[in-house]
């Protein structure tokens, strides 16, 4: 077997590209997914883009953050894009005209999205911080950023907390950051598609449809969002057609937490809130979301209260909270035919074993970084160093056979979607240190 990381030059010429990529996607103050197909700032993209960022240049890690808060709403949500005004207004669908942010009080100068995106920016925030803090001391990152994303945290622990769980929802499948994974099938089934006469798509212009969600999908997605925006962007289960408490997204809310509570501390504050609330977080997970007899953290549908029980990485994801009380039956589940942690590289997005598993469709199969960094950092946290150094020796070997792309097939390694993709570029510098 070939070792992965052979020698300096390989190493050298996987840091190279890495970096050339984040240079070729930087623009004025932070960094786009990927060139063609999303040119605009993506919220959680931001968070693993500053992981990496942060062994290049720990000032632009930071501003990366800070741009990305900047545009935060009165209400203290994040949106999931914050649009370019220098690009084209057709470069990608739906943009500014769509989402009307202008015309809602409290929103951004700047022109943004009104859904939000997985919470993985404090964990980032304080990598970051971690990285040079001589650098962040001297630009007041912590004092800057640590405000916004206490605010950030209490719009998703309160307006979001649809069903009084403790935990939040999702009001739509791209705030899953996993727009078409096949746990969002059913609660979509309810929603009834607008025409794909109504739209018109534009990221088909830059990827295989054969690979993209389907206009059926879309149409979904666009009734969801349009809905939410006629609604003046109002939090409550009458007006979220499809609302769905995520194991990731509340995970990563419990391990910024423990970030934010890092952060008090550094600021002279009290950490104890962020650390109780991190605590509450994590008890709700496992108390709602945890099944025991699958070993597997399942979404739950905010409207009919029942667990969705398909096998997505998602369900994974709970390996980053610290304490996680059920870490080696997550663990034991990865290893399993399901995702096959041993063999199966990036972890795969959906079992592998389901009939409807598709290697090269997206979020209903293929392997993504950004997961598999998550559940390697997990991996660590709960001392499995060696499952951790294996999955990160085949994670770079696999970028390192095909490129900075933006999924893979997770058992042929053949890369798919956009080439020079942000996040992995930047994650795999940061495996690289
Ligand atoms: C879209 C930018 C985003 C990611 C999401 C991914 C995709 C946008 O791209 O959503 O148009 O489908 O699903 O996780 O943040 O990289």
């Amino acid at each position: 077997q070939v070792p992965a990381v052979r020698g300096a030059g390989v190493v050298d010429d996987l840091d190279r590209g890495a970096r050339r990529v984040l240079a070729a996607n930087w623009r004025q103050c932070a960094t786009v997914p990927a060139a063609a197909l999303y040119p605009h700032q993506w919220s959680w993209d931001s968070a693993f883009i500053a992981i990496g960022l942060r062994h290049l240049s720990p000032a632009r890690a930071q501003r990366e953050l800070e741009s990305l808060l900047g545009a935060q709403w009165r209400d203290g949500r994040v949106p999931h894009i914050v649009f370019d005004p220098h690009v084209r207004a057709d470069a990608y669908f739906p943009g500014p005209a769509f989402w009307r942010s202008g015309a809602v009080p409290g929103a951004p100068g700047v022109p943004t999205s009104g859904i939000v995106q997985p919470p993985a920016h404090a964990l980032a925030a304080w990598s970051t911080y971690l990285t040079d803090p001589a650098t962040a001391r001297a630009r007041g990152f912590l004092p800057r950023i640590y405000p916004r994303l206490v605010r950030w945290h209490r719009y998703l622990t309160t307006r979001r907390d649809l069903t009084g769980s403790g935990l939040m929802s999702v009001v739509h499948p791209w705030e899953s950051g996993m727009d078409n994974s096949p746990a969002w099938d059913s609660p979509l089934s309810r929603v009834i598609p607008v025409p794909a006469t109504a739209f018109t798509r534009r990221d088909l212009n830059h990827g295989v449809a054969a690979e993209r969600p389907t206009d059926e999908d879309y149409g979904r997605y666009v009734r969801l969002a349009r809905d939410y925006r006629d609604a003046g962007y109002a939090d409550s289960l009458q007006v979220h057609g499809f609302a769905v408490e995520d194991p990731l997204c509340n995970a990563l809310l419990a391990a910024g937490e423990h970030a934010l509570a890092s952060m008090a501390a550094e600021l002279g504050r009290d950490p104890q809130p962020h650390l109780a609330a991190a605590a509450r977080l994590t008890a709700a997970l496992v108390s709602t979301l945890y099944d025991p007899a699958a070993g597997m953290f399942f979404p739950r549908d905010a409207h009919t209260s029942h667990l969705i029980r398909t096998y997505s990485v998602g369900g994974l994801a709970p390996l980053v909270v610290p304490d996680l009380p059920v870490a080696a039956e997550l663990v034991r589940t990865a290893l399993s035919d399901r995702f096959r942690l041993h063999e199966a590289c990036p972890l795969p997005s959906y079992d592998l074993t389901a009939a409807d598993h598709d290697p090269g469709r997206y979020w209903r199969g293929p392997g993504w970084i950004n997961t598999s960094w998550l559940f390697w950092h997990g991996l660590r946290l709960h001392g499995e160093t060696a499952l951790a150094d294996d999955l990160r020796r085949r994670l770079l070997d696999r970028v390192r056979t095909a490129g900075f792309r933006e999924y893979l097939d997770p058992l042929t390694g053949a890369g798919h979607g956009a080439s020079d993709f942000s996040w992995t570029a930047a994650l795999t510098l940061d495996l690289l240190r």
